[in-house]
């Protein structure tokens, strides 16, 4: 089966199925993700999330203590921050500033701004305008990278709705400290509090607040299986009443490359993905390559892997990633419309053309010269994606998740007069009468 792997010293590289060859069991085998088990997490992530709910910052701390080994007086950290909590290397601050910029441009873009005005029927006017969701957290996570990326992801398009309350939960370091990088950000961001605190804790002090732990409205963010467990558990307690961007799991790349693909641009865009954990889900389809072209790919893609500081990740993400071959385009595309991968990176001729054809997909990467790093970090689009195949439905997260719609309606006397009788047949065939009176009253006042 697709997951019986194992991880010796031998060459890095994937496994390869021709999709004409397997049969729709294998097929589907292909297209599946790892078992996420969410039901067995919830119920391991209850307890703690209980423990926040009950004690708040008490036990905030004791858990902070246990599992980041970082012993704090207290959890969250109000602007302004003390600049020495900031300290960046002059490059990497304006590489930020450069990050933050773009993705400020493109998420300001997306707002909605519009007040939508309809007249349905004569007198009837019904409208849409959007607010900024008050109060929102952010979860950034600590984990085997430092993300500032992900908290400029997050941060901006909250700033940008015009959130009041933006609230940053990262992990801090054993000594209690965030990274200056994410600190940097929280202040560019307009964060109102840092919360010093990761996991599903960080994430139950947010939906139901402590002492002194501002509560949320709206948690985003990816996580491991604890954080997500805990957002999807949170959502659902009316208590809490608190909504998630989406659920979230592993980290995924799916890349179509044809005859005019350079080999090491495709093996350079799967490490990048195989990079981020041993779980990262790395997909490979080939459309009609010789047998020389995919060779030097796999030849790339050792020879690359070899090269990379997080090489040992690399092994096993790569280990259990996969190849598959196709004869056209069109399968190509549908096999992805299929997987719905997070990102689609497209190294085929004529790209552009075929983005019509792509149903499913977090964000796409058109051509050549765009690697998903640059998505990742800096081009504008945003990296808190759909994985797990919920491309087919979620949308990433984009500057609209921050803000809720409210819709309106005036009608006047003549647009009762002439609205009034379907309501009231509508309302009697209900059997609700007081409904059937709200307008019968008005209806009679204005004869
Ligand atoms: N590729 C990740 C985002 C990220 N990459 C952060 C680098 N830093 C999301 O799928
Ligand atoms: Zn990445």
């Amino acid at each position: 089966s697709k997951d019986e792997v194992s991880f010796g010293n031998g060459p890095i590289r994937m496994r390869t199925f021709d999709l004409s060859s397997v049969t729709p069991n294998q097929r589907a085998e292909l297209l599946r993700r790892p078992v996420l088990k969410s039901e067995e997490m919830i119920n391991k992530v209850k307890p703690i999330v209980n423990q926040v709910r009950n004690n708040g910052d008490k036990a905030l701390l004791e858990l902070t203590a246990k599992f980041d080994k970082a012993q704090l007086t207290s959890t969250v950290v109000f602007p302004p921050f003390p600049p020495e909590t900031m300290q960046i290397h002059t490059d990497v601050r304006k590489a930020i500033d450069i990050a933050y910029a773009n993705i400020r441009k493109f998420h300001e873009a997306q707002m909605d701004r519009t007040t939508l005005v309809v007249e349905t029927m004569p007198g009837v006017v019904c409208s849409r305008f959007a607010r900024p969701i008050a109060r929102v957290g952010l979860y950034v996570p600590g984990g085997t990278a430092i993300l500032p990326s992900t908290a400029l992801m997050l941060g901006v398009p909250a700033q940008v709705a015009g959130c009041k309350e933006i609230v940053l939960a990262t992990p801090p370091q054993a000594d209690g400290s965030i990274s200056p990088e994410v600190m940097y950000v929280a202040r560019l961001v307009g964060a109102t509090a840092i919360l010093k605190a990761g996991g599903a804790q960080a994430i139950a002090a947010l939906a139901y607040g402590t002492e002194t732990v501002p509560k949320v409205d709206k948690i985003f963010g990816p996580g491991n299986q604890w954080v997500t467990a805990a957002k999807m558990l949170v959502q659902n307690d009316t208590d809490a009443l608190v909504s998630i961007d989406m659920p979230a799991g592993p980290s995924e790349v799916l890349v179509i490359a044809d005859s005019t693909a350079n080999p090491a641009f495709v093996a350079a865009d799967l490490l990048s993905q195989a990079e981020h954990g041993v779980d990262s889900q790395v997909v490979l389809v080939a459309v009609d390559l010789t047998a020389e072209h995919l060779a030097s790919i796999e030849k790339e893609l050792d020879q690359q892997a070899n090269a990379l500081d997080r090489v040992d990740i690399v092994r096993e993400s790569i280990a259990k990633s996969i190849i598959v071959k196709v004869s056209s385009i069109q399968e190509a595309i549908a096999f992805s419309n299929d997987y719905a991968p997070e990102h689609l990176i497209l190294q085929i001729e004529n790209a552009r053309d075929k983005i019509e054809l792509i149903q499913n997909a977090g964000s796409v990467f058109v051509g050549p010269y765009t690697p998903e790093s640059c998505g990742d970090y800096a081009s504008g689009t945003n990296h808190t994606l759909p994985t797990n195949g919920y491309a087919r439905q979620f949308s990433g997260v984009n500057t609209q998740a921050y803000q809720k719609h409210i819709t309106s309606q005036e009608i006047t006397a003549s647009g009762l007069e002439g609205l009034g009788p379907t309501v009231a047949t509508l309302a009697d065939c209900e059997g609700l009468q007081a409904h059937a009176n709200a307008v019968r009253i008005r209806l009679n006042v204005s004869n």
